[in-house]
């Protein structure tokens, strides 16, 4: 649990303005990152636009992470598909590349049963035999929950270590501690309740808008480590109106937080890929007003 504590970014993916995923952007965002003092980063997740990635982009973004941030950040590689092949290709670099753990969803778009996605899931961990494993549970995007019998034959495979969980209810972290152990880890997903999933037993967060504010999000767990409640859910309530601001655009969420990450910091990763859309003229305000309120914030 020690070694995953904290507050870990899901990182995003950086683009050339033509689109082509660009190193020197990811190197330079990592940079940012170690800066701001997190403890690691959750790299090619939902944030990382993992599923409009290829195969080979996902390696140079990992590539590209791995040699900035070894030995300096946490590094947990998503290395989920949706086909068992491309997974363990996936895996079996992310391993060659010594990262602290690999991650997977279930595999989305038809509904499988248990079994095939405990399979699914332990052919990834064994193309990864000495590398930890973490379940990533976001049902309300997967269409899958991870049930208590998924997550006890998951359980039998000692290279799984952990749970990020992005469902809603926060009792389901408290399930997943109850049921993994004491030694076993859980994330919070949902960003505008971190307090509530850090009460409710989670060791720290991997969330899709710590890169907007990281400050925010390490003071509040800071504050959480010596018991400050109150300042915490101050820092909390102001951290969801300016979630709110960021999905409050017509392009999509992380176009806005990557706009903001322009005007905060100077830092120029691109925008996001087709079919996400990408900032309108109108947006462009809503981000100089998110940008003044984080700073504002902080
Ligand atoms: C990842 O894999 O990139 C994440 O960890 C992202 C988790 C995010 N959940 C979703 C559904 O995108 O951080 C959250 C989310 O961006 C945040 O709570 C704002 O809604």
């Amino acid at each position: 649990v020690e070694k995953f504590q904290g507050i870990l970014p899901a990182f995003y993916a950086c683009y050339e303005d033509n689109g082509e995923v660009s190193v020197e952007r990811t190197k330079a965002l990592v940079r940012y990152f170690i800066e701001a003092g997190v403890q690691g980063l959750y790299v090619n997740g939902s944030s990382g636009e993992c599923i409009y990635l290829s195969v080979e982009d996902r390696k140079q973004i990992l590539e590209a992470v791995m040699a900035e941030a070894k030995g300096k950040l946490r590094i947990i590689a998503h290395v989920a598909c949706n086909n068992t092949k491309d997974s363990v290709e996936l895996a079996k670099h992310a391993e060659s590349l010594g990262v602290d753990a690999i991650a997977a969803i279930p595999p989305i778009y038809f509904r499988l049963p248990s079994y095939s996605i405990a399979e699914y899931w332990n052919t990834i961990s064994a193309a990864a035999p000495n590398t930890d494993f973490i379940i990533y549970n976001i049902p309300q995007l997967a269409g899958v929950s991870l049930s208590k019998e998924l997550f006890m034959e998951m359980k039998k495979n000692p290279r799984v270590i952990g749970v990020k969980n992005s469902s809603m209810p926060v009792q389901d972290i408290q399930n997943y501690k109850a049921w993994g152990g004491e030694d076993f880890v859980v994330f919070n997903g949902p960003d505008e309740q971190f307090i509530g999933g850090r009460t409710m037993g989670a060791c720290g967060g991997i969330g899709g808008t710590y890169g907007a504010m990281p400050e925010l999000f390490l003071k509040m767990n800071a504050l959480l480590k010596e018991n400050r409640m109150e300042e915490a859910r101050k820092i909390q309530f102001a951290v969801n109106e300016i979630i709110t601001l960021l999905c409050s655009g017509h392009g999509n969420m992380y176009a806005m937080i990557k706009e903001v990450l322009k005007l905060r910091k100077g830092l120029v990763v691109g925008s996001v890929r087709s079919p996400l859309s990408p900032l309108t003229e109108a947006d462009l305000e809503i981000a100089k007003k998110t940008a003044k309120v984080i700073d504002e914030t902080v």
